[in-house]
């Protein structure tokens, strides 16, 4: 295995209209999920990844089930609840591609992850674990769940990734804070956007972010400034920098880049490349996310990839 993740995945249901949902008569299911999207994404490009979660045992759960496998997830962590349902999300497109998330997750399946849930032998085989802080998030156990694999997984000298994906409808801002901060001081790469820089330490500066989080432990910080690209600081490989975006001529559907973000720079990182390249790839499957209604419908394989780097155009 590359890469695990621990996380919640949702039947995503879209308007087939957009403005306000209250006028919405019909709507297109989706899965979605940042962890999910992440190791799809991965998948995608090839790479062997693993999903621990749970969901219902209802349609949803055997549906998200069905979808992650077919992507070339493995979803033999994956338990099933008796009693807690799959969650479930909206995406209203309130208007151009302003959207807003309603999510229906409270007391779902996936929030009764906990430490139990990690299967040691299974977690610690692979290179990476990929958190989001999505998942401690979700509840008390959750969040015991996920500071227990990272134990296990420094214990097995395995590469620690954080997205901080702050959802500020899941927490308050003090326990996000807290909580994201010390995950970061455990990771090994962080992805931290410029306004969750800015939310954490109070600077939107990516070199102030970059150095805030090195001082907390990580070696890599990758610092998202959406279509700009980002900027990206390697301690022990003294590498400093700024890797280009790509213009996208019509975004339509922005939520998930940052899971494709994410899963191009890892992977750029398991095959080997220079961290700026990787970098770049995150940023071209960033971008090909927003042009595809979907979490994970526009994340690219390799062909689709090495196509769009090479023409630079959307
Ligand atoms: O930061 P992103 O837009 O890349 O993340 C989107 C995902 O998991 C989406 O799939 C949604 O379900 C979520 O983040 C979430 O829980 O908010
Ligand atoms: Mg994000």
């Amino acid at each position: 295995m590359d890469v695990i993740s621990i996380g919640e995945a949702m039947v995503l249901f879209t308007p087939e209209t957009s403005g306000p949902m209250r006028y919405a008569r019909d709507y297109t299911s989706r899965i979605a999920g940042a962890e999910i999207n992440t190791l799809i994404g991965l998948s995608k490009l090839g790479h062997q990844t693993g999903w621990i979660s749970r969901v219902g045992s209802d349609e949803f759960g055997a549906m998200l089930k069905n979808a992650v496998r077919g992507e070339g997830v493995d979803v033999s962590e994956v338990a099933e609840d008796d009693e807690a349902p799959t969650g479930i999300f909206f995406k209203e497109n309130v208007y151009g591609d302003h959207v807003r998330v309603h999510y229906y997750r409270k007391h779902s399946a996936a929030s009764f992850l906990n430490p139990e849930s990690i299967n040691e032998d299974y977690l610690t085989e692979a290179k990476v674990l990929y958190i989001t802080g999505i998942t401690p998030a979700l509840s008390d156990s959750c969040s015991k769940a996920v500071f227990h694999a990272i134990e296990k997984a420094k214990q097995h000298k395995m590469t620690i990734v954080l997205d901080p994906n702050i959802r500020y409808k899941l927490w308050t801002e003090e326990k996000a804070r807290s909580t994201i901060i010390e995950i970061a001081g455990h990771s090994d790469i962080v992805f931290p956007g410029t306004s969750e820089g800015e939310f954490l330490f109070g600077t939107s500066d990516p070199e102030g972010i970059a150095e805030a989080l090195h001082d907390l432990g990580p070696d890599t910080v990758v610092v998202k400034k959406g279509e700009e690209g980002a900027y990206y600081s390697c301690l022990s490989k003294k590498e400093q920098g700024h890797a280009e975006g790509f213009r996208v001529k019509q975004v339509i559907d922005p939520v998930g880049a940052g899971d494709g973000f994410a899963a191009g720079v890892v992977s750029g990182l398991l095959d080997g490349l220079p961290l700026k390249e990787s970098v770049t790839r995150g940023c071209a499957i960033g971008a090909l996310v927003t042009m595809v209604n979907g979490d994970i419908e526009g994340l690219p394989d390799r062909k689709t990839l090495e196509l769009y780097l090479s023409t630079k155009s959307d």
